[in-house]
């Protein structure tokens, strides 16, 4: 019987560093595609921009909308997430956001059913903290496409994504009250989902906060998430913040947000995100809806 063929160590070492450097190699390769696919879309305009309504849950009333913009379908980004990631890695970062802003908020002016109609309207748009933290940042630049497109900066709501970045909550803060002294407003985004959300709320003391989707998925029938929803409705009670609820997509949710005194929801329920800021409205079931205090009519003709 013969002895199976075993690879002498040295071989074998040489074989696993071959092995690894050709693996890192296809990295690298998947890596230039991704960057490739990524410069592509930013300086081709690719990304197709959506417009999903705000609504006040006593009344239905649409008070602004949030910009999406989301890149086109490929190999290189499976979801929008995957196509996010990559674009907070590369160092293309602080000129795709000024891009994104850019391209956010003249395509809302361009889109408007009509003009002057929905000056009351708040636009939100998301922004990686760092970037207004970066030192390039001018908020002139800002303020002069404002201008140019005839909206005033007490419109716009910045929507704070990947609070991770944020490490000197004091000195931010300082950073947005500048902002804030322009005349610009401050949403946490995705409230709920990450351990840093209370610090957060805390120090930085946004004018809205966006409860986290996986907080609102199906809350009528869950204590805990119930309870979370009630603590931050305690502290916005007794501070100048205003809730949003994002991801409502039943009615049920629906119903328990509103009889939860929540002001502010978002979601499919209420309007999906379409190419044109339009009306968002309750599903057609909800009509009259109890408030805390008592029954409140809700009209269903928008
Ligand atoms: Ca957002």
């Amino acid at each position: 019987m013969t002895k199976p063929w075993a690879m002498p160590p040295k071989l074998s070492v040489i074989s696993q560093y071959l092995q690894h450097l050709n693996g890192r190699m296809r990295g690298e390769i998947k890596e230039l595609g991704r960057l490739t696919a990524f410069l592509d879309i930013m300086n081709n305009k690719r990304l197709d921009t959506f417009f999903q309504p705000i609504l006040q849950l006593s009344s239905g009333r649409t008070i602004g909308h949030e910009v999406l913009n989301r890149p086109p379908g490929s190999v290189h980004f499976p979801t929008t997430e995957h196509f996010y990631e990559f674009a907070g890695r590369t160092e293309q970062m602080f000129r795709f956001e000024q891009d994104c802003r850019r391209l956010s908020l003249s395509r809302y002016v361009e889109r408007l059913p009509k003009a002057g109609a929905e000056s009351e309207r708040l636009v939100f748009i998301n922004v990686h903290p760092g970037v207004l933290n970066d030192a390039r940042h001018k908020s002139g630049e800002t303020l002069g496409l404002l201008q140019e497109l005839g909206l005033s900066p007490e419109r716009i709501v910045f929507e704070l994504t990947e609070r991770q970045a944020v490490q000197d909550y004091v000195g931010f803060e300082k950073v947005l009250s500048h902002y804030r002294e322009q005349g610009f407003r401050i949403a946490v985004d995705d409230a709920g989902s990450g351990y840093n959300s209370l610090k957060t709320l805390v120090y930085l003391k946004p004018e809205f906060i966006k409860l986290d989707k996986s907080l609102i998925h199906g809350i009528q029938g869950n204590r805990e998430q119930q309870e979370l929803l009630e603590l931050v409705r305690e502290y916005a009670e007794r501070s100048p913040t205003r809730v949003i609820a994002e991801g409502i997509e039943t009615a049920g949710e629906l119903q328990f947000l509103q009889q939860a005194g929540i002001e502010f929801g978002q979601g499919y329920a209420l309007g999906r995100p379409v190419h044109r800021p339009v009306h968002g409205s309750f599903p057609s079931d909800i009509i009259k809806v109890p408030v805390r205090g008592g029954y409140k009519h809700v009209s269903s003709d928008r």
